[in-house]
Order: C-alpha cells, then sequence, then structure tokens
C-alpha cells in the first residue's frame, strides 16, 4: 500500500494516512487501499478496535480535487459509490473504528471521521464540509450522517456555510466526543482503544452492530433487536467468563 501505513502497536490496529503533498486528499487508490486495510485489520482475530489517523498537518482535506475536476458525471457516481461503500464498510465492521483528527477534516475527510463509530480531535483541528465552495455537495455520505448524528439544524449550518470550525465547536455539537493538545492525541486515542480491546469481542461487535442499526427504525423495533441482541449472548463462553469473573472478584480473560 502505497498511502497507508497499517501497524499493531500494543495490541491495537494503527492505520495513518500518509498522501502528504495533497494532505492526504482522497483519490481512488487511496480510497481503496483504506478498504483493503481495514479487511486486512478483520482478518487479525484478536483484534477489536483500530484507529484511523492522518499524518502531517491534515487528517484528510477531501476528495481529491484535482482529479474530481476532470470527472464526468459517471465517473462522480462511481467515485461517490466507492467512497460510500469504504465508509459504509467501517460500519459493518465487527472493529470498533476511532478516528483521530489530528488537522484538517474537511470535505471527504470529513465524512471518512463521521463512518467511524468514534472521534477524537486536536485543538489544532479545522473541521467543515466547504463542497458547496466549490459547486458541490458532500458525496460520501456527509449529508446523512451528519444530520442523523448531530440532527439537520448542525448539518445545514456545516454544510451550507461551507465554513470551517475549530474542534471545540465540533465537541460542543457531538461531531468529535475528545479534544486535547496535539500532542497528547494519540496518547488519548490509544487509551480509549485499550479500554475497548479488554472488553469481550462478541459483546463489542454486537453493542455496535445494535447501536449503528437504531437510527433507521422505531424505538419499539429497536428494543426488539436489543433484547435480541442481549440474550442471544447469554449463549456466549464470553459473557461466562464476564460475568463469572465479577462473581469471583477477578478480571475476565476476553
Ligand atoms: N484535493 C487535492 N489537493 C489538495 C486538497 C484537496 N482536497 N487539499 C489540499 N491539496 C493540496 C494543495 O493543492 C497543495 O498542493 P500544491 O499546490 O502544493 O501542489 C497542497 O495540498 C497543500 O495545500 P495548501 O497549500 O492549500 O495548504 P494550506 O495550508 O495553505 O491550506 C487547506 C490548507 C486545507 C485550507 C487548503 O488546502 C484547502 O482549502 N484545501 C481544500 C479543502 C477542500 O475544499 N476540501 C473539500 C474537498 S471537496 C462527490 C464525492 C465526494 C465529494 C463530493 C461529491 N460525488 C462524487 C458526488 C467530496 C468533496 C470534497 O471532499
Amino acid at each position: 500500500m502505497e498511502f497507508i501505513k497499517k501497524e499493531i502497536k500494543d495490541g491495537i490496529g494503527i492505520l495513518t494516512i500518509s498522501r502528504p503533498q495533497a494532505l492526504n486528499a482522497l483519490n481512488r487508490q487511496l480510497l481503496e487501499e483504506i478498504g483493503m486495510a481495514v479487511k486486512e485489520l478483520e482478518k487479525e482475530s484478536n483484534l477489536k478496535v483500530f484507529i484511523l489517523t492522518g499524518e502531517g498537518k491534515a487528517f484528510v482535506a477531501g476528495a481529491d480535487i484535482a482529479a474530481m475536476s476532470k470527472y464526468s458525471q459517471k465517473e462522480a457516481l462511481e467515485f461517490s459509490a466507492l467512497g460510500q461503500d469504504v465508509f459504509s464498510s467501517f460500519e459493518n465492521s465487527r472493529l470498533v473504528s476511532i478516528a483521530l483528527i489530528n488537522g484538517f477534516a474537511l470535505g471527504g475527510g470529513l465524512e471518512l471521521a463521521l463512518g467511524c463509530d468514534i472521534r477524537y480531535a486536536s485543538n489544532k483541528a479545522k473541521l467543515g464540509l466547504p463542497e458547496v465552495s466549490l459547486g458541490l455537495i458532500p458525496g460520501f455520505g456527509g449529508t446523512q450522517r451528519l444530520a442523523r448524528m448531530c440532527g439537520t439544524g448542525v448539518a445545514s449550518e456545516w454544510i451550507f456555510s461551507g465554513e470551517m470550525f475549530s474542534a471545540d465547536q465540533a465537541l460542543q455539537v457531538g461531531v468529535v466526543t475528545k479534544v486535547s493538545e496535539p500532542e497528547d492525541l494519540l496518547l488519548e486515542g490509544m487509551k480509549l482503544a485499550m479500554s475497548i480491546q479488554s472488553r469481550g469481542k462478541e459483546a463489542l461487535a454486537s453493542a455496535k452492530a445494535t447501536i449503528r442499526g437504531s437510527l433507521d427504525i422505531t424505538l419499539d423495533s429497536g428494543m426488539e433487536k436489543e433484547r435480541k441482541a442481549f440474550s442471544s449472548l447469554f449463549e456466549t463462553q464470553e459473557s461466562n467468563e464476564g460475568m463469572g469473573a465479577f462473581l469471583e472478584k477477578r478480571k475476565p480473560n476476553f
């Protein structure tokens, strides 16, 4: 892979996007590499969580405008479908994904982060969906995910204005859940990842699928889904171990 650095550090998967000449902007190749890297991490049977971050002053500065400017409508449709598929594959993955937003997360870059389960940002990060300033709209799920995550008021403000927002503004509206000094970002992300990694694998996958599945259904059907997911975990060795460990006053061995 040319633009993705993949490592497993202290039992945590880390994907670092590195295309510095274009502030990590997403072209087809980079999108495909992100999709492949996540598939490879999924093969690591002990892995439960991964971190996605960017190298340099950007997380990802958006879709590659130079490449996109030459697209026909058909190519734009294919490009949009590729991005949407890759970001949706994060949601459908059993692995928990944490975006560490180290710098600019604009357009497709913010959409990439919105596809992750959890987002932390450096206090130097700038986030936004500036597509309307290019005569476009977000094409990798931004209109849908931001509206679901923060409501249509926030999505409308961010998308219609095309402005960049600070990490603190992003924290206020719930786009990110923690802001830290740039030098502490990886440490904070690793702390969270290690806490997640110490939990039950099947319980995590079940919780993720149940949370993700809650958005498009009624509360009643969500409750039913939760009941089924909850009760099916009683068949697992993991829940035996987890509850047994609590009762025996020891740490569970997951
Ligand atoms: N694409 C390509 N190259 C980019 C880029 C991008 N998004 N962002 C930065 N670069 C390149 C710059 O062109 C520059 O290259 P050289 O001139 O050195 O060759 C290099 O990275 C460094 O950038 P700057 O010199 O501009 O760096 P500054 O620190 O001065 O400014 C910046 C940083 C992030 C404020 C600025 O680079 C900037 O405004 N970048 C563009 C941000 C942006 O508008 N992003 C949103 C892109 S639009 C769709 C599918 C997807 C999408 C929409 C529709 N369908 C198919 C329907 C998504 C759209 C987007 O993401």
